[in-house]
């Protein structure tokens, strides 16, 4: 069996999850879902970065040590999880001692080869990005972007990783895998960056200055920088089954692609002797009025509302079919409803209900056998294998909101199949012809259904499960059987009915404007 090792970037816990963190696990858990429906044993890892200056601030402000701090934080992210339907089979806390024990590791190692050196350093630290700043980070009127927040001169001794000696190797091992990073334009972009010499990595924080990190195991008087402990987690959470490992595959946004997955991470593994990870995917971000949802501005979306509302299949179906992985979006909600009563609850809900109301109503609640159609029944099928044919590979390449619209388009087909042979028609003429044609046009749209739910189970995996069990119906363990348009469910027994996808409650109408 293949494998396949997929992580999401694990997030700070200084604040609650917010949909970009909900987006992340999605996205994954359809990847992870998809491949082991190809076939693939996959291991699925995600968690949470617990050390460094954002967390240690956060605990304070709450007046609690970091470590409860971080417990109760680590609990709502995890918590996240199985709301949203996530498969993950790990979860790592970078406080766990599995992790800090392969951190310290891989430090002492290389400070043994002589990868890390001590020297003097002098400059300006941004606190908010936990990041040593240089003169080219300035704006043009040499003021600091926003996004650094506070920024402090600062003089001190460090440790240094020596990334810029691996310049060379990196810009040579990203020209021979041109697809390492998805998308490929973004490849380009740290072959860009590549081009302006890199510095080596200050890897430590003395401990006057932060607390809050792990040890570094030659110095004590130092904390490791959080992104050399963060990065490592994909690494220490499989460190003894390197068969998983050297399947590694890693989601992120992509305001961490450059430098820290793209560049710090392959030359630490590079110096480490460690395999690299097979790809980097990185996903866009979702906004709100054109700014970037986050805990810092404060114009995050909590997931577990729309979660509530909507349950958590009409939530992952709007962000896997809204979002073109590696753009961004706006989130509003009039787009999500539009998605969720015209795809969701009109095209999927209708034909659920149609095909459970037409066999209960004409065939007694037992799918009939499909018997000769005729050119509409043709070019269904005909759609059907298109639709299929072309859906796999657009999941490969990450392209899932086309893979859905395709899904989409057949639903919508049959629904037009349905509305052109109006079974309801022929259900009142007594003729052998009609009625042969009526049980062929039960049996197709359940044909029809049953294939595009085995299609999109990976999105909705809720909804998708409880349609095949209203079928009478489980499907094989193969999943590209699955999909060959055959009958599979003459029989069958059906349910009467099933509420998928009910209409939201629209809001309140607006207190009438007093007049004047
Ligand atoms: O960066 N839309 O953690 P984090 C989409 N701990 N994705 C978003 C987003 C948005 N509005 N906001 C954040 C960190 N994300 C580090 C990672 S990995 C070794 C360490 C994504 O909590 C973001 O791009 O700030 C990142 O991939 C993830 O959420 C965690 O962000």
């Amino acid at each position: 069996m293949p494998r396949f090792y997929i992580t999401t970037a694990i997030d700070y816990v200084n604040g609650s999850p917010h949909l970009g963190h909900a987006y992340e696990k999605v996205l994954t858990d359809v990847i992870a879902r998809f491949r082991r429906m190809m076939g693939d044993e996959v291991h699925f890892l995600t968690g949470v970065d617990e050390h460094g200056q954002k967390v240690q601030a956060s605990a304070r402000k709450r007046g609690i040590p970091p470590q409860q701090f971080c417990d109760e934080v680590s609990q709502e992210f995890r918590g996240l999880l199985p709301r949203l339907t996530i498969t993950n089979d790990d979860f790592i806390r970078t406080t766990e001692e599995r992790h800090k024990k392969v951190v310290r590791d891989i430090l002492q190692q290389l400070f043994q080869k002589g990868e890390i050196y001590k020297s003097e350093y002098k400059g300006f630290y941004s606190t908010r990005q936990e990041q040593f700043l240089q003169d080219k980070d300035r704006n043009p009127d040499g003021s600091w972007p926003e996004i650094f927040g506070e920024v402090t001169e600062i003089v001190e001794s460090n440790y240094f990783f020596k990334l810029k000696q691996y310049q060379d190797w990196l810009v040579q091992f990203l020209t021979d895998n041109p697809d390492f990073i998805f998308p490929a334009y973004r490849q380009k972009q740290v072959l860009e960056f590549l081009k302006e010499p890199l510095n080596d990595l200050c890897i430590s924080r003395p401990k006057e200055r932060l607390e809050w990190g792990i040890p570094m195991p030659f110095d004590d008087g130092y904390v490791t920088y959080v992104w050399f402990d963060a990065l490592l987690n994909y690494y220490s959470a499989v460190v003894d089954r390197p068969e998983v490992w050297r399947e590694a595959h890693h989601v992120i946004g992509k305001d961490i692609l450059v430098p820290p997955h793209a560049v710090y991470w392959p030359i630490m593994l590079k110096a480490a002797g460690i395999p690299l990870p097979k790809g980097i995917i990185a996903h866009g971000w979702w906004l709100q009025r054109g700014a970037k949802m986050s805990k810092s501005t404060g114009n995050a979306l909590n997931p577990l509302d729309l979660v509530s509302e909507f349950g958590a299949d009409a939530f992952r179906y709007f962000l896997i079919r809204e979002m073109n992985v590696g753009q961004d979006s706006d989130f509003t909600r009039e787009q999500f409803l539009v998605r969720y009563n015209s795809e969701l609850a009109n095209n999927l809900g209708n034909l659920v209900n149609r095909t459970l109301n037409m066999t209960t109503r004409f065939a007694g609640g037992v799918i009939p056998a499909a018997e000769a159609g005729d050119e509409l029944d043709a070019n269904l099928r005909a759609l059907w294998d298109k639709t299929r044919d072309e859906f796999i590979p657009l999941c490969e390449g990450h392209q899932f909101h086309t893979a859905l619209e395709r899904a989409m388009v057949f639903l919508t087909e049959t629904n037009a199949y349905i509305e052109k042979r109006a079974p309801w028609k022929l259900g009142k003429s007594a003729e052998a012809r009609d009625q042969a044609l009526l049980r062929t046009s039960l049996a197709t749209m359940a044909e029809a259904l049953r294939l595009a739910v085995a299609l999109i189970q990976h999105v909705i995996p809720t909804s998708t499960q409880k349609i095949n069990a209203v079928l009478g119906y489980e499907p094989g363990a193969v999943w590209r059987d699955e999909l060959v348009w055959g009958g599979k469910l003459a029989g069958r027994k059906v349910a009467e009915s099933l509420v998928l996808f009910p209409r939201p409650t629209p809001p309140a109408a607006p207190a009438p404007v007093p007049k004047k």
